[in-house]
């Protein structure tokens, strides 16, 4: 404890412990010294990386002065006086995410310190641009797509309003594939990261031993009592790497710790490696390092791999014993962890940790069940992102009991006293006890990762309103009648204003900063409001549609880079830009591309001559093993194809498929937008948090009433959306009816159409995009993409009538931008903090040195 350290080591510590670089100077000092130094490089062989490298490290040094004096103050009441232990607080919230979809950290750590400016003309004196130098950086990819960038905008939040909280993640070796399109296909290409990150701390001195496999012994102590032992299984060692996390416009610098796997001590064989077996001393060193070396790239799809289930419990485990070391730390008692830490459970992937902490208290505490399960369920929240049915985790008995034999008994306790509890309370209805039961009595037998995910949580929440109702009525129906409605709730997404306004739209920041009097609103988004003023304001409207324009040139270049394409920056563009899902419908936005080409080839010059030019553009990866979602992009390829090379068409319409959509090319992407397709079938897109990024840069939407479209529907208000197509009420009779309906099932004509012209060969082999007409034609057309055509194709002729009146559709986007306040995700961290964390803010110690 710091009172302990005598006056002069405090004194000689104090003397020398680095200072906050703030001026021009000493950043330029700290670059030059670390790319001198650090990096061994001269003025003679400084590139942009290496300009990269040195500014990166010369923030890195600022952040990590923050970062452990923030560290410092959260732990410690009152650093100033004499601590005792029980003063020692935790931080609070640890938020269990196994995808945090960071992006590039260097511009965020920046405009996060209120640095840029100086660090750019800092780095011009060196002889280099910002921008090149921003752009030597990878992305950290670690996650699929919404869910793990959300967990990367909570963080932001979490920073920028002080709290203490920390994000638990693995550290993969690969983050998500680098896709490639060749010949119009999607290739996957490994995305090694790791080769120079100066963002991370090994902190090779904080590691945990886990267990894997085994078996669990009852034995009985010398009180008598029964205990369980789980012994003779397989030991890997979980790494911590840290990661400071800046806060926009305070000192608060939280912790992003993610546990690399290697081989336990003793693991390697040197009896082996002296007897020149060298391979074989080698294998168990790899199979530890294989649990954190790769994210799977499925967004939607569990597959059931033993290795999935490997990393979910190396990693549930490790944060578990480092939550649980430091509140051990405090010498309080049990039951005051709930109030010391929060665990929120970024969708079931972390829900092993319920029966581990469950398993830490009674079988190495020594707390009786019903005592330990109390403190569980009072610890955890769980957030739910999706009510598809194969989207949701099961395990299959078997394997849980061979990896983790005490779990099993574990869940399998939990669930007798649930069904229990659930059998006193509704003793009439025997059926409830099959449909909530965590076990599924299938072949094999399945553990429901969701069910034990509500029943060991305190909190339960959709991130949507549409969404959070829908949980409530289908998936967790019974689980409301047992607990009550107010065990779930709604917390809608939100996104960071500094990574996805600031940021990704530095000028149009700029602008609002100097009608608003300053950049307040980056850190309260509701005084967007003030902007609805200037709506009418012709200076204002001038610049906000002239940001507008240079954004659209800057993707125009970088299409023409990329996929050597001239865009016209003057057509409307389209962009649609996520994960490619059926459930999304890019292909209900490729038959409307289509749909529109063969309208343009029937007309004449004359009627061509009054169309609005379009660029429709799309960008996403597929799952490397979902073959339909593969067909779609094949599918936009080749239309793209045709329709580019069509000298007759010309600039009235282009396609683009943008290759390896991520954060970074989003920052580009968004700020560019006229029109954005958020289309999922009814009931199916939880909330979609791109929608709000679209909107809050100036773009108008193009949606079905699902997710938070609603709510984006509700703030900017009707006139300023296109919504279209059939509800989520509707869907389960749509479906029905394809089937079932009497008069058959009648294609609309222009799809019908669409489709005689993929089949005639037009975008080359048909057979290549068979499974995909077929799935409408054939097998139920799911996702609705039959019903809702006529609504989306009508729809988008009314954008095009929308975006002929310039000075109207400026009004829209104007008036939108305003109201779009309540989509930060600080408002979203508010909520969280008061009805499932209870917990405030720790203000950062004023600077006394
Ligand atoms: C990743 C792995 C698995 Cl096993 C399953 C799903 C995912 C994943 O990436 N899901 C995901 O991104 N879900 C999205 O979460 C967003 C944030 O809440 C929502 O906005 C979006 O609607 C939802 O699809």
């Amino acid at each position: 404890v710091e009172a302990s350290i005598p006056e002069p080591q405090r004194a000689a510590w104090k003397k020398f412990s680095k200072k906050e670089f703030s001026t021009k100077d000493e950043f330029q000092a700290e670059t030059v010294q670390h790319i001198e130094t650090t990096l061994a490089r001269s003025l003679f062989n400084c590139d942009e990386a290496a300009a990269y490298s040195g500014t990166a490290l010369a923030f890195r040094d600022r952040l990590v002065i923050a970062w452990n004096k923030t560290q410092q103050n959260q732990t410690f009441a009152d650093p100033k006086q004499k601590v005792h232990e029980s003063d020692v607080k935790l931080n609070k919230v640890a938020d269990l995410s196994l995808e945090f979809l960071m992006g590039r950290a260097l511009d965020n750590a920046m405009l996060n310190t209120g640095m840029k400016d100086i660090a750019a003309d800092g780095v011009s004196d060196l002889g280099f641009r910002m921008e090149d130098i921003i752009s030597q950086e990878r992305d950290a990819a670690l996650g699929n797509g919404g869910l793990g960038r959300l967990a990367a905008c909570f963080l932001d939040s979490l920073a920028s309003l002080n709290y203490p909280a920390w994000g638990y993640a693995l550290r993969y070796r690969y983050g998500i594939f680098k896709q490639e399109i060749i010949d119009g296909y999607q290739v996957e290409i490994p995305d090694y990261w790791l080769d120079f990150n100066p963002w991370e701390f090994p902190r090779h001195d904080v590691t945990v031993d886990i267990q894997f496999y085994g078996n669990v012994r009852k034995e009985t102590d010398e009180s008598g009592k029964q205990v369980s032992v789980w012994e003779n299984g397989e030991i890997v060692t979980a790494v911590a790497y840290d990661a400071p996390i800046p806060g926009y416009g305070t000192k608060t610098t939280n912790n992003l710790r993610l546990w690399s796997s290697k081989a336990a001590q003793g693991e390697f064989d040197f009896t082996k490696f002296n007897s020149g077996e060298y391979e074989a001393s080698v294998a168990d060193q790899q199979r530890a390092e294989t649990i954190s070396a790769v994210l799977y790239p499925n967004d939607s799809l569990e597959r059931g791999k033993e290795l999935r289930l490997k990393q979910q419990y190396f990693w549930c485990a490790a944060s578990l014993f480092d939550i649980v070391r430091r509140f051990k730390k405090s010498k309080k008692a049990w039951t005051e962890f709930p109030n010391q830490v929060a665990i929120q459970l970024n969708d079931t992937h972390p829900t092993l940790a319920i029966p581990e902490l469950q398993r830490i208290l009674i079988d190495q505490e020594g707390l009786e069940w019903d005592e330990a399960w109390s403190i569980v369920q009072q610890t955890f929240g769980y957030t739910n992102h999706t009510v598809l049915p194969e989207a949701l985790e099961k395990w299959s008995v078997p394997l849980i009991q061979h990896l983790l034999p005490r779990h099993l008994q574990i869940i399998y306790d939990i669930n007798l006293h649930f069904l229990q509890f659930v059998e006193r309370n509704f003793p009439k209805d025997r059926d409830m006890l099959g449909r909530v039961s965590i076990i599924e009595e299938s072949q094999p037998k399945m553990v429901r990762m969701a069910y034990l995910a509500v029943i060991g949580s305190h909190k339960v929440n959709g991130v949507a309103e549409l969404h959070s109702d829908l949980i409530k009525t289908t998936i967790f129906k019974d689980f409301v009648r047992i607990y009550g409605p107010d065990k779930f709730t709604n917390v809608t997404n939100g996104i960071t204003p500094r990574r996805w306004l600031h940021q990704a739209n530095p000028r149009l920041s700029q602008l609002i900063a100097s009608k608003l009097g300053g950049y307040e609103f980056l850190k309260d988004l509701t005084l967007l409001h003030k902007l609805e003023a200037y709506v009418d304001d012709k200076e204002f409207r001038k610049e906000f549609q002239a940001i507008k324009h240079a954004n659209k040139v800057r993707l125009a270049e970088y299409i023409k880079t990329a996929n050597k394409v001239t865009v016209n920056p003057s057509s409307l563009f389209d962009i649609q830009v996520k994960r490619i899902h059926e459930y999304k419908r890019q292909q209900l936005n490729i038959f409307g591309v289509i749909h529109r080409y063969l309208e343009l080839k029937d007309m004449s010059a004359e009627e061509r001559k009054k169309v609005q030019p379009r660029v429709s553009i799309f960008g996403g990866k597929a799952a490397p093993g979902y073959w339909m979602a593969k067909t779609i992009i094949h599918l936009v390829n080749q239309v793209a194809q045709v329709i580019n090379n069509d000298a007759e068409i010309g600039d009235l319409l282009k396609v683009v498929f943008l290759e390896d959509y991520n954060v970074s090319k989003a920052e580009i992407i968004i700020p560019a937008s006229d029109i954005s397709e958020h289309i999922s079938t009814a009931g199916t897109e939880a909330s979609g948090t791109s929608n709000m990024k679209f909107v809050l840069n100036g773009g108008l939407v193009i949606g079905t009433c699902d997710g938070a479209n609603i709510e984006i529907t509700r703030e900017v208000g009707e006139d300023n959306i296109f919504l279209f197509g059939n509800l989520s009420e509707d869907v389960e009779d749509l479906r029905h009816a394809h089937f079932y309906s009497a008069d058959g099932f009648r294609l609309d004509p222009a799809l019908q159409r669409v489709f005689d012209t993929i089949k005639s060969g037009t975008f080359g082999d048909a057979n290549s995009f068979s499974a995909l007409i077929n799935s409408i034609l054939e097998h139920g057309d799911y996702y609705l993409v039959s019903d809702d055509f006529k609504s989306y194709v009508d729809t988008q002729k009314l954008i095009d009538e929308a975006y002929g009146n310039q000075e109207e559709w400026l009004t829209k986007t104007i008036t939108s931008v305003s109201r779009m306040g309540f989509f930060s995700s600080d408002r979203c961290i508010e909520e969280y903090a008061e009805a499932i964390w209870n917990v405030e803010p720790v203000l950062p110690k004023e600077d006394t040195a």
